[in-house]
């Protein structure tokens, strides 16, 4: 048996939540086209006959503007220490700047395996992966480099044959059927968010946050109750959409995806609503960890 902690890291919107979903072949994490997607460090736990891997998807690393851009660095920061492994995953699609120079810098004094993951690579031609290959080798000492694309399960499973070389534990961490260390209530909360963030076109992320209010079994089916906070007026007629027709899309599509986590018929019910300055609020300030990381 060997085993081991492999933290998921790079910069905001490279893919490291698809590629912890196409390794765990579910949705542990959520998705989208729209930067720092993730807030929290979340665990997925791969197994295999002879393999254990504990992966951490974590929010993406970037210049801070704000105190929840800290605390979401701060997150990343956090497993780059606590972590055995670092898969670093860069957009090859994506000219190197700044933004991944303030990634690299973060892993100067670090003496772990960084196995570099050049992602989206079927967004380039192929002449140009052996460009950015070379360009790469020459910032940093990485143990591997491997160009692929995360939404392929033929790719994942090379990166993950490559991290079996690095792997010095022999201890089972986890039992075979523990897979996150996230619960429902996480799980419903962040769907909602999720299918916000995919079909909402407005500057939402920073400003909404979900919350799994109740979850109440049935027989026949699961209630559950996700409340949704912005903190402006018209973020929230954004959201309700005209007519209702986008909290009723967002609701329907949530749906599916609890009902998939179930494996129950599910009644959701979404509330909307403002709260000015929430992100002064206390239960936000707990909820992202603030009060550790200030
Ligand atoms: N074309 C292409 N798109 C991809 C690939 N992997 C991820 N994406 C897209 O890239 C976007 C960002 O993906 P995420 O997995 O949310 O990225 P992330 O790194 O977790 O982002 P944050 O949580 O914001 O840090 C989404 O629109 C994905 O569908 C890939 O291999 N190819
Ligand atoms: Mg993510």
């Amino acid at each position: 048996m060997k085993s081991g902690f492999v933290s998921i890291i790079g910069r905001p919107n490279v893919g490291k939540s698809t590629l912890l979903n196409t390794i765990m072949d579910r949705k542990i994490a959520i998705v989208s086209p729209k930067a720092q997607t993730t807030r929290n460090n979340i665990m997925g736990i791969y197994h295999d006959e002879d393999t254990q891997i504990v992966f951490i998807d974590t929010p993406g690393i970037h210049k801070p503007k704000h105190s929840l851009g800290k605390a979401l660095n701060s997150q990343a920061y956090y497993s780059i220490n606590d972590v055995d492994i670092l898969v670093l995953v860069v957009d090859i699609s994506e000219r190197y700047g700044s933004g991944d120079k303030f990634v690299l810098d973060k892993l100067k004094d670090i003496d772990k395996p960084v196995i570099l993951v050049l992602n989206k690579i079927d967004k380039i031609p192929k002449e140009m992966i052996l460009r950015k290959i070379d360009e790469y080798k020459d910032l940093y000492d990485f143990k591997e480099i491997i160009p692929l694309s995360v939404i392929k399960k033929e790719d994942t499973d090379i990166l993950i044959k490559e991290i079996k070389k690095y792997l010095t534990d022999d201890i089972k961490y986890y039992d075979d059927d523990y897979i996150t260390d996230k619960n429902a209530e996480f799980f419903a909360a962040e769907y909602v968010r999720e299918k916000i963030l995919n079909y909402t076109n407005e500057e939402v992320p920073h400003a909404i946050t979900c919350i799994t209010e109740n979850i109440k079994p049935g027989k026949d089916a699961i209630e559950v109750d996700v409340l949704i906070i912005v903190e402006r007026e018209n973020l929230k007629k954004i959201i309700i959409g005209h007519n209702g027709e986008m909290i009723k899309k967002i609701g329907i599509d949530s749906r599916k995806d609890i009902e998939a986590l179930f494996g129950k018929k599910v009644y959701l019910n979404l509330f909307v609503k403002t709260v000015p300055k929430w992100r002064d609020k206390e239960r936000y300030l707990i909820e992202f960890g603030y009060k550790n990381n200030e």
